[in-house]
C-alpha cells in the first residue's frame, strides 16, 4: 500500500480515486450477445453456455433432485452457520416494514401510500473462485418479506450452499446460466427463463455493463456496481492486527477492490504495515489481495475532523470507525454504505450474519444512493379518497391552480362535481 503523509485538500479527489476501468469497447460485444438472447431464447443460452463456459446444458433449470442432493452434502455445521445469518438478515429486514398511515391533509381529504412488492425479481449470482452464496440471503429474503411472487435466480455455479441457501430462502426456481446471458434471459425471458421486472446482484464487467444495457431498455437494476471497497478510520486506541485483518479481508475480493485506511497516527501506520504484511503471508488469496492492496492507500491526517472530511468525500462502500468516540463520530459520517464501529466490529459481520445488507453502493455511490434492503424489493403506491365534503374543502384550490396554468379541463374535473353536489344540496 502507498503511503501519503498530510496531503492538501485540494489533491484528495486524485488521491481517493477509484481505478478507473474503460468499458466502451465491452458495451457492442455485451449487446451483441442481450440481443441474440432476446431473439433466439435458451437456444442462445446453450450456445453461449457451449462458448464461453465449455458446458453442454442439458437442463437450464436445476432439476428439484439437485437440491436434495446439496443439502446432503454440505456440512452440518455450515448449515447452522447460513440458518443463523438468515435469522438475522430476516430480523433485520422484517423490522424495515412500514405502516400505512392515512393522512387526512384537510378535512375529508385522505390520502396514504403503500409499499407492494415488485412482482418479478431476478437474482444474479456469479461463479468464479468465491461461491457468493451470502449474497443470495441478502437479496432473497428481502425480496420474500416483501412478497414478490416470482423471484428467479440465475447463477452459472451449482455449488452445493448456492442451491442450498436458494432453497432455504425460498426461491424455487433457479437457472444455471451465467454472465451476460443470464442478464438477458431475466430481462426479456426465455421459454424456461421468466422476464422479471428488476434485477440485483453482482458481477464482473460484463455482467454489470449488460444490467446498465437492459436498464436502458425499461428493466430496472439494484444499483450501478463497482469492485468492493473499505475504509479504516484509526486512531492510537485501534488494534493494529484488527485494522489489517479487516484491509484484507476486503482486498480479497478482488485485484481491482480498493481499500483505504486514513489515521491520526504515525505508529498505526508502521504497526499496521507491519500486521498486514504478516497476514498476508498466510492467506490463500495472496495474489490477488496483493493486486488490490497495490491500488490501496494509507493516509495521515492531522486530526479526526479532517480524516472525517476525507471520509466523506470519499464515500466508502464500508466505513470502518476504529477510533475513540466512534459513537460521536458516526453521527458526523454522511457519505458511506455502512458503518461499523468500534475494534470489535469487522466488516465480515456485516458481510455475512449481522442482519444488515451487503449488497451496497460503491464508486462514490453512497453519496446518493442506498444499499439494497426492503425497499429495493417494492414500490411505492399513494391512494388517496375525497369525500364531497372534502372536494367542497379543497376544490376551489385546484381551480384556482388549473386555470392559472392553463389547462381548463383540469379545473372542470372539479367544477363539474362541484356544480353536482351544490345543485344535489339546494
Ligand atoms: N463485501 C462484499 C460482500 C461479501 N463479502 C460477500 C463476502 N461475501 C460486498 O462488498
Ligand atoms: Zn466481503
Amino acid at each position: 500500500m502507498q503511503t501519503i503523509r498530510f496531503p492538501e485538500r485540494s489533491a484528495w479527489a486524485a488521491l481517493l480515486q477509484r481505478p478507473v476501468m474503460d468499458t466502451s469497447a465491452l458495451e457492442q460485444k455485451v449487446n451483441n450477445i442481450l440481443q441474440e438472447v432476446r431473439d433466439n431464447g435458451d437456444q442462445a443460452i446453450r450456445k453461449f453456455a457451449a462458448e464461453f463456459d465449455k458446458v453442454t446444458l442439458e437442463d437450464i433449470q436445476v432439476p428439484a433432485a439437485a437440491f436434495a442432493a446439496a443439502e446432503s452434502v454440505l456440512e452440518p455445521a455450515l448449515k447452522a452457520a447460513i440458518q443463523q445469518a438468515a435469522k438475522n438478515i430476516t430480523t433485520f429486514h422484517r423490522a424495515q416494514q412500514e405502516k400505512v398511515q392515512v393522512i387526512e391533509t384537510m378535512p375529508g381529504v385522505q390520502c396514504w401510500r403503500k409499499p407492494v412488492a415488485i412482482q418479478k425479481v431476478g437474482l444474479y449470482i456469479p461463479g468464479g473462485s468465491a461461491p457468493l452464496f451470502s449474497t443470495i440471503l441478502m437479496l432473497g429474503i428481502p425480496a420474500m418479506i416483501a412478497g414478490c411472487k416470482e423471484v428467479v435466480l440465475c447463477t452459472p455455479s451449482l455449488h452445493p450452499a448456492i442451491l442450498y441457501t436458494a432453497r432455504l430462502v425460498g426461491i424455487e426456481k433457479v437457472f444455471t446460466i451465467g454472465g451476460v446471458q443470464a442478464i438477458g434471459a431475466m430481462a426479456y425471458g426465455t421459454d424456461s427463463v421468466p422476464q422479471v421486472y428488476k434485477i440485483f446482484g453482482p458481477g464482473n464487467q460484463y455482467v454489470t455493463c449488460a444490467k446498465q444495457l437492459v436498464n436502458k431498455s425499461g428493466v430496472a437494476i439494484d444499483m450501478p456496481a463497482g469492485p468492493s471497497e473499505v475504509a479504516v478510520l484509526a486512531d492510537d486506541s485501534c488494534i493494529p492486527d484488527f485494522v489489517a485483518a479487516d484491509l484484507l479481508s476486503q482486498a480479497e475480493h478482488g485485484p481491482d477492490s480498493q481499500v483505504v485506511l486514513v489515521t491520526t497516527s504515525e505508529s498505526v501506520i508502521t504497526n499496521v504495515t507491519n500486521a498486514l504484511n504478516a497476514q498476508l503471508e498466510k492467506l490463500p488469496r495472496k495474489g490477488i489481495t496483493t493486486a488490490a492492496l497495490d491500488n490501496s492507500k494509507m493516509i495521515l491526517v492531522k486530526d479526526i475532523d479532517t480524516a472525517i472530511d476525507m471520509l466523506n468525500a470519499y464515500a466508502p462502500e464500508h466505513l470502518i470507525l476504529a477510533c475513540n468516540g466512534a459513537e460521536n463520530l458516526a453521527d458526523r459520517v454522511t457519505d458511506a454504505g455502512s458503518v461499523f464501529m468500534g475494534n470489535y466490529t469487522p466488516e465480515s459481520a456485516g458481510d455475512y450474519a449481522s442482519g444488515t445488507n451487503h449488497t451496497l453502493p460503491t464508486n462514490g455511490y453512497a453519496r446518493a444512493y442506498s444499499g439494497v434492503s426492503l425497499d429495493s424489493f417494492v414500490k411505492k403506491i399513494t391512494f388517496q379518497q375525497i369525500s364531497p365534503e372534502g372536494l367542497q374543502n379543497i376544490g376551489a384550490t385546484i381551480e384556482a391552480m388549473a386555470a392559472a396554468e392553463g389547462l381548463e379541463a383540469h379545473k372542470n374535473a372539479v367544477t363539474v362535481r362541484l356544480q353536482q353536489l351544490e345543485k344535489s344540496n339546494s
